[in-house]
């Protein structure tokens, strides 16, 4: 795009506020510079400081006391009953697509139950439920388009279900087989697709909010410069524990300042490992801190898929409108699972709040109680999606199960364009230690075995 033209839809738009150019750049003055005002002038009742325009006098030496404030109100549709609250309104959802979502979330904590299962068993060697949070990530995703480009923390397996991610791609991450998208590369559950818009799952805290804040920048640039071709967004995933990172205020600060078209959307679930949200901050949750940043914000009853996609339909068109804006979603769950398959959370919550909540209410049972209030379901076609769904993830196990390992050589590739001489070092000595401790390193199952490292040091000779 060239700059002139990008210029030209910012001033369209009220984005670009004066058009000199210096340099061959266009100038943005500041809003506050275009204000005309001045404080000193004995009727002014308002103060153009830069840096907090139209705050008003005031004599009152007063506090904001947020404490005292009446807590964000949370957004729902249904209620746990699975009856619609304003009939009026109803719900913007079929039938049909009622019940293809219910049969994913059905889907997807089945899936949760069996890996959780096979790693007990020492199959897998880790794993983490999504239990309580099936709305958020499969409603979410139901509500976007394909394009739109999605970063994930890592609960957040129903996003990539819903966009087409089949149980054999699950099954192969969590082996780390030869079929896996990662190459082996990862820790289970750290899935990714280029296919479907979803980059990779990183397990370093909040990292991906940054990088979202950073594709919505491409994005909005992208959609200037490609007018015809369908506008799309960044979509960043994360809890309310990773909220606690500077790179969430940095990413929020950023979108905010350079308008993005962006959805942030955190499942506040109540806890980060042991960590309950009661030492994790002292604001109304999440929610409270859109404003901060001068973000548009929303809080969501995550325990209704209905309200999930409402709310995030409407982010998504308000995301686009003008150019571009960031919008900040609290969606409100409990975690009702462990954090992972490493934690026991008995060891820092009661049982019984554990046992409340599934009892209280839930993604799942609450789309079902709507589905039955709608004669759209009963027990017997529930226990039959459910033994088959069971059949179904056990055969992609199996499946996986049973495909070899990737080569070794995907250690190393794919940082560098070629191999360095400092990785020449490593896997050298790495070849050696597997053939001095053969017991140790059985690399049999990994294709090609220790001859895989060989393809890499030949490589270069060959060159
Ligand atoms: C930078 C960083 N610090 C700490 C951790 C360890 N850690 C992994 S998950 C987690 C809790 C995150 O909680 P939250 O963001 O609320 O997500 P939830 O697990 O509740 O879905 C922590 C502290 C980490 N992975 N990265
Ligand atoms: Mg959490």
């Amino acid at each position: 795009m060239s700059f002139r033209y990008a210029s030209r839809r910012l001033r369209s738009q009220g984005l670009l506020k004066a058009s000199s150019r210096l340099n061959g750049c266009a100038r943005v003055t500041p809003v506050w510079q275009i204000c005309r005002g001045v404080a000193s002038t004995p009727t002014a009742e308002k103060v153009l400081f830069p840096g907090a325009l139209n705050s008003e006098f005031t004599d009152t030496l007063d506090f904001l006391q947020p404490a005292t404030n009446k807590a964000i109100s949370t957004y729902r549709v249904m209620n746990q009953y699975g009856e619609i609250l304003d009939k009026e309104i109803g719900v913007d959802t079929t039938d049909e697509e009622a019940l293809a979502l219910y049969k994913n979330m059905v889907k997807l904590s089945i899936m949760d139950l069996l890996m959780f299962e096979a790693q007990r068993q020492g199959r897998l060697s880790f794993y983490m439920v999504s239990a309580g949070e099936e709305g958020i990530s499969i409603g979410s995703a139901s509500a976007l388009s394909p394009a739109d480009v999605i970063f994930c923390q890592y609960r957040e397996c129903g996003v990539y279900m819903q966009r087409g991610f089949t149980l054999d791609d699950f099954m192969n991450q969590l082996f780390a087989n030869a079929k896996d998208n990662g190459l082996g590369r990862n820790m289970p559950v750290h899935y990714g697709s280029r296919e479907l818009n979803i980059h990779t799952i990183s397990s370093t805290l909040a990292t991906q909010i940054p990088h979202a804040a950073g594709a919505a920048y491409a994005l909005k640039l992208q959609n200037m410069q490609n007018p015809a071709v369908e506008p799309r967004i960044a979509v960043c995933f994360f809890g309310e524990g990773a909220a606690s990172e500077g790179d969430f205020h940095a990413a929020l600060n950023i979108a905010a300042t350079r308008q993005v078209p962006a959805i942030f959307i955190c499942r506040n679930n109540g806890y980060a490992i042991s960590t309950p949200t009661s030492d994790q901050y002292r604001g109304d949750g999440i929610a409270s801190r859109g404003a901060g940043y001068g973000i548009a914000t929303l809080r969501v009853d995550g325990n209704d898929i209905f309200a999930v996609r409402r709310a995030i339909k409407s982010a998504r068109s308000l995301a686009l409108q003008d150019g571009g804006r960031p919008l900040l979603i609290e969606m409100m769950a409990y975690r009702v699972g462990h954090h992972s398959t490493s934690d026991d959370s008995f060891a820092y919550r009661q049982r019984v709040e554990v046992e409340d909540w599934k009892r209280r209410d839930n993604p799942i049972t609450r789309l079902r109680k709507y589905l039955e209030l709608n004669h759209l379901w009963d027990d017997a076609k529930d226990k039959a999606l459910r033994s088959a769904l069971r059949k179904e993830v056990l055969s992609a196990f199996e499946r996986a199960e049973k495909v070899g390992k990737p080569s070794l050589k995907n250690a190393f590739e794919g940082v560098w364009a070629e191999v360095t001489e400092e990785q020449r070092a490593h896997i050298s000595e790495l070849r050696d230690i597997i053939e001095r401790y053969p017991e140790e390193y059985d690399v049999g199952g990994f294709e090609g075995g220790v001859g895989g490292l060989d393809e890499l040091l030949k490589g270069k000779e060959g060159s």
